[in-house]
């Protein structure tokens, strides 16, 4: 396609997508509770819950607790007692996601990613009393304050403390509405991904509300999935697939991995094979819910595009007998975060999931002759599969050139549909213990699906109790970015207080769940 039709339609859909922009929806709350911890030596103290808050002074700490996670604005009102304010109120405020932030964390670590995530504040107050309301959005469940100064005459205290919840989206009130399930864990389940995706649910489908607060292709396609059985706000998936499309890359036209919405629609420089393919899935998931053919119509180019690309790189390695590895060229892909993992297995299985729902995407449009094409591709990507990747002596699929064994590659060799039933069922129990382990509830939640498909429901079931009941017993009330029962501490960003606790790729199991109970 010629650059400037692209750029022209490129203005089209990002048009599209901005008269797409949902209403926010605000609720005022105030705090379940707070905790105080007195004094200079306060670090060495444990907080401890009061009913009557009490005056502060200098090395003083406040905890309020909301009952839960949510992205919300936090507002307060200060007063002073004592003599005239003689000096201004100096404050640290931190926001808090899970407990570990403030009681196992210093704030300053934040790894090798941008300190600028840890949520802080320095607030000087010269007048006093005062209302205020800090003007950044925060996820979170605490607020924990610590009055770095007042003066030796003067004390405060806080008074009308509230946050502002926003969303597009009421999840509180679908979550009291829940029938009661025999099963609590199951029922709190429920709850918990309910909210997580409710706070997730903004002008797009962010992956996170505290990070990395914008949308990513592969979050958005579990995303849309659980707003199909959820909120059903299909516009907001309407409105993220034009998005994507009209911010592809005027080069080639390849979609990135995530866009930001501020200060004006921008895409990202950083672009994911996985992810660009899953532009495909989406759109025709998309379709079977809302049987909206017009914009299927519209934007079906740019998702053919995505195969035509990574069928042009690919080439060079899935084919061939001996595989390279996809780091370190110009494309990555993601898959998962755990540690070693070798992708090149995973990403030709999900290249074959993304040609099948190709070959959907056809047959929806009435194209003959291309879903003739890509069941040609889908063929040809089958037999490498099997050719590159099968270890005959050890019956499980391999990945790279140290021919890694993990369960991500099973996973997306029986996803990608080369592997069925019985024999699905057999592979997954082969890789059970295998130390490639997963380490995202994304990458779970497709090997709950694989486990589906294997027609393992009672596994499955377990599965998701297990996996996500672990982060609730752990304490979690919105679902989390990474959980790995084996280590509680482990981070792809070299420090766990940035991982994200309310992670929406993790908010699957009330979509699971629909199957697994059936
Ligand atoms: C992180 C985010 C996001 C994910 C990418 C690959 O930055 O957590 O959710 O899609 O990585």
């Amino acid at each position: 396609m010629g650059n400037e039709k692209m750029m022209k339609e490129r203005e089209k859909f990002l048009q599209k997508a901005q008269s797409l922009i949902p209403e926010l929806l605000y609720e005022e709350k105030t705090p379940r509770c707070y905790w105080m911890q007195r004094g200079e030596t306060a670090k060495e103290q444990k907080l401890y819950c009061c009913l009557k808050q009490e005056e502060l002074g200098k090395g003083d700490r406040i905890l309020f607790d909301f009952g839960h996670n949510c992205p919300a604005y936090f507002q307060f009102g200060l007063k002073k007692t004592g003599s005239p304010q003689d000096a201004p109120a100096f404050l640290y405020f931190r926001f808090c996601e899970t407990e570990r932030e403030f009681l196992e964390e210093s704030g300053e670590d934040s790894g090798w990613i941008s300190r600028g995530w840890i949520q802080e504040e320095w607030l000087h107050i010269d007048e006093l009393p005062c209302t205020a309301e800090m003007s950044r959005r925060y996820a979170f469940r605490y607020v924990l304050i610590t009055v770095l100064d007042t003066s030796k005459k003067y004390k405060i205290s806080f008074e009308n403390v509230l946050r502002k919840e926003v969303s597009c989206v009421d999840g509180e009130a679908m979550i009291s509405a829940l029938p009661k399930c025999g099963d609590s864990m199951l029922h709190k389940i429920r709850e918990v991904s309910i909210r997580t995706l409710a706070n997730c649910m903004q002008t797009v489908f962010e992956d996170g509300p505290k990070r990395d607060r914008r949308l990513w292709l592969g979050d958005l396609m579990l995303q849309a999935l659980v707003n199909y059985e959820t909120f059903q706000k299909n516009d907001l998936v309407k409105r993220c697939l034009y998005l994507f499309a009209g911010l592809c890359n005027p080069e080639d036209g390849m979609i990135p991995a995530c866009v930001f919405e501020k200060p004006v629609p921008l895409m990202d420089d950083s672009f994911l094979l996985d992810y660009s393919l899953f532009f495909i899935p989406v759109l025709v998931e998309y379709y079977r819910r809302t049987g909206d053919l017009e914009t299927v119509e519209e934007l079906s180019e740019t998702a053919f595009r995505q195969v035509t690309i990574a069928m042009k790189f690919t080439e060079n390695f899935l084919i061939r007998e001996e595989g390279i590895s996809l780091q370190g060229e110009k494309y990555f892909c993601f898959v998962d975060w755990k540690e070693g993992l070798d992708k090149q297995c995973s990403m030709q299985g999900i290249l074959l999931y993304a040609v099948r729902y190709g070959v959907e995407l056809c047959e929806i449009l009435g194209q003959k002759e291309m879903a003739e094409k890509y069941g040609e591709m889908q063929k040809g990507l089958e037999a490498a599969a099997v050719k590159t990747f099968w270890d005959q002596k050890k019956k499980v699929f391999f990945s790279g050139r140290q021919h890694q064994i993990s369960i991500a590659s099973q996973v997306w060799m029986i996803l990608a549909g080369l592997v069925q039933g019985k024999e699905a069922k057999e592979l997954l129990l082969r890789v059970k213990d295998c130390p490639m382990i997963m380490v995202t509830p994304y990458m779970h939640h497709f090997y709950v699906m694989a486990l589906l498909r294997a027609g393992e429901k009672e596994e499955a079931l377990k599965h998701v109790k297990e996996y996500w009941g672990g982060m609730i017993r752990a304490g979690a009330d919105t679902f989390w970015e990474l959980y790995n029962p084996m280590n509680e501490k482990e981070s792809p960003y070299g420090s766990y207080s940035v991982n994200s606790y309310c992670h929406a790729w993790s908010c699957t199991p009330v979509y699971l769940l629909k199957y697994l109970e059936e």
